[in-house]
């Protein structure tokens, strides 16, 4: 259990909407370079970059068109050579994207592979014969439409999970391996420290291609190549031709996953990953699965899934990675805090219901000082394929924009995507030129300057989250407990380690409520570590204020 990646927290940085050096309206590698004694002042560990390869964006990155280049608006190798240097000598680690389920169909390797059946490059991807004249399977892309293109000059379909963009790979193809592990060594020689792996449960399809029966949702297909069924081979085959090599830590994203399949996916024994992302906890508003909803989260499904993954990952050996927020996923403290009147309060009890988990926590750009969902009301505020597809989808079937933007504004992807609020200047001071996608107005009070001038903010709570993690190990080792499932309000929860326990209560909503100490609790010496309240105190009944949150080092 001493791998380094357990004690870490890891910052996500998404370049494009990071920070603007040179007036382009797009993030840049000097950007980052720019920012990293902030990164430090924070105090994180590690920085993962979504892609910054070669790419024609039309997924901001996750379509690759060369795994060996810099994207140019970024900048150059040199740039990056730079940051790894400088990131490196400020102690902090960096770890790159590697999307490897598909390519950008402008990538050579499609290319080729487009030219005619018999092309070497044919198999590097998921060809497939028209089926009765139609598509191969009914599969639905996760952007929307048929997972299959068709293409006039051959006469065959290819599969695309993603964007028609972003065509699969065929994992199948022991070259196409070869050639990933030789891309990853290139990148590991180079000395980044680890890869965020892209849907990486997705890279092994049920070689039948059978039709989707529908008994989830119409043409969903998930269960034919999800967690599929040469997935550990493949990750136990990369770790043994890359990882293994280096003292690397990884992290797979992993669409639709189970329990079991993390397990497998990062218990030491198996040699194949450190960590897993899951999304079941931010599924509970999604009300029937329905993603595209605007519906309340409902708390108790929140507690019991983040509270079963805990234990049983912790009992069977595998590591979480613990977060909130990412580049797909609406602001949390938009979420499930209160990005109003409780806006500090909420973010710094959000902050610490993950972070005193068990696992390897992230941190995504400004989230640390609590930046909200945008709340555009137009779709020309709109970048992201999934969304602007949706839109196009939904007109198509007759709803109006009224109908529409309200679900844009719960759930786009772009909700992340705006620029970061540096401080109060034009365009929260991400950039000179025009933003690439519109900052949120907030900008004026919510930004990184005014929360460094303030000790008292979101900045400073995640900053102490972070130390208290570097020093106490019980944060790192200790088992996890929740109390009190059924209460409505309060998620509470336990660690104990050697002896010692730290007791985490966080109240989810407005208004006062009471929490009463178990029993089993009671005659421990109890210390305040943190709070978001300057006056917290502990009794066996303790009257708990809105969005309260504090953690208690109990010793006996
Ligand atoms: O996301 C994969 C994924 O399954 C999602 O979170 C996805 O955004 C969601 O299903 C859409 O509803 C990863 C990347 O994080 C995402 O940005 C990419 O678009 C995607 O893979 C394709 O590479």
């Amino acid at each position: 259990m001493n791998e380094w990646w357990r004690r870490a927290v890891v910052y996500q940085i998404y370049p494009k909407s990071f920070n603007d050096t040179e007036g382009k309206g797009v993030g840049n590698i000097q950007g980052i370079i720019e920012k990293l004694d902030y990164l430090n002042e924070l105090g994180v560990d590690v920085i993962w970059l979504t892609p910054v390869y070669a790419s024609p964006q039309k997924d901001n990155g996750y379509d690759i068109s060369d795994y060996f280049s810099i994207h140019h608006e970024y900048g150059t190798m040199e740039d990056f050579d730079e940051l790894l240097e400088k990131a490196h000598s400020k102690g902090i680690k960096v770890i790159m994207d590697i999307v490897v389920n598909h390519t950008s169909t402008e990538h050579e390797w499609f290319k080729q592979s487009q030219q005619s059946k018999d092309d070497k490059y044919r198999s590097y991807y998921i060809w497939k014969d028209p089926i009765d004249g139609a598509e191969p399977t009914n599969w639905q892309s996760k952007f929307g439409g048929n997972a299959w293109q068709y293409d006039e000059a051959t006469g065959q379909y290819y599969l695309h999970l993603f964007d028609v963009t972003q065509a699969d790979l065929n994992w199948e193809n022991e070259q196409v391996r070869q050639d990933v592990y030789d891309m990853m060594h290139f990148w590991f020689k180079k000395g980044v420290d680890g890869f965020r792996l892209d849907v990486i449960n997705l890279i092994s399809k049920n070689q039948d291609f059978p039709n989707d029966d529908g008994s989830v949702a119409p043409g969903d297909g998930r269960k034919f190549y999800t967690d599929g069924p040469r997935v550990h081979e493949f990750m136990q085959e990369m770790n043994q031709e890359v990882f293994s090599k280096y003292d690397a830590m990884t992290v797979g994203e992993m669409s639709s996953t189970s329990i079991d399949h993390c397990i497998k996916y990062t218990n030491p024994e198996r040699n194949e990953l450190s960590m897993t992302f899951n999304f079941h906890h931010l599924k509970v508003d999604y009300p029937n699965g329905e993603k595209w909803s605007v519906a309340p989260f409902d708390f108790l499904q929140l507690k019991d899934i983040l509270s079963t993954w805990q234990v049983r990952m912790h009992e069977g050996g595998g590591w979480n990675a613990l977060f909130w927020c990412n580049h797909d996923q609406p602001r949390v403290v938009s979420r499930y805090g209160n990005d109003g009147k409780y806006h500090k309060e909420s973010a710094k009890m959000l902050a610490t219901t993950v972070h005193m988990m068990q696992g390897t926590p992230y941190i995504y750009q400004g989230e640390e000082f609590g930046m909200t969902n945008p709340k555009f009301d137009s779709i020309d505020q709109y970048r992201d394929v999934e969304s602007l597809n949706l839109y196009k989808e939904k007109r198509e079937q007759g709803m109006s924009d009224e109908e529409i933007m309200p679900l844009l504004k719960a759930k786009s992807r772009d909700n992340s995507r705006t620029p970061v609020q540096w401080d109060d200047s034009e365009h929260g001071g991400f950039t000179t030129g025009t933003p690439w996608i519109p900052v949120a107005d907030n900008y004026t009070t919510i930004n990184a300057e005014a929360a460094l001038a303030d000790k008292d903010s979101i900045f400073y709570h995640y900053k102490a989250l972070i130390k208290l993690r570097r020093e106490l190990d019980i944060v790192t080792y200790g088992d996890y407990e929740l109390v009190d499932p059924d209460n409505t309000r309060l998620f509470t929860y336990t660690r104990s380690y050697k002896g010692e326990k730290l007791l985490v209560v966080n109240h989810f909503y407005q208004g006062e409520t009471t929490f009463e100490l178990p029993k089993e609790l009671e005659g421990y010496e109890a210390s305040l570590l943190l709070s978001n309240y300057e006056d917290t105190n502990l009794a066996s009944s303790t009257s708990v204020r809105a969005y309260e949150s504090f953690v208690y080092h109990l010793t006996q």
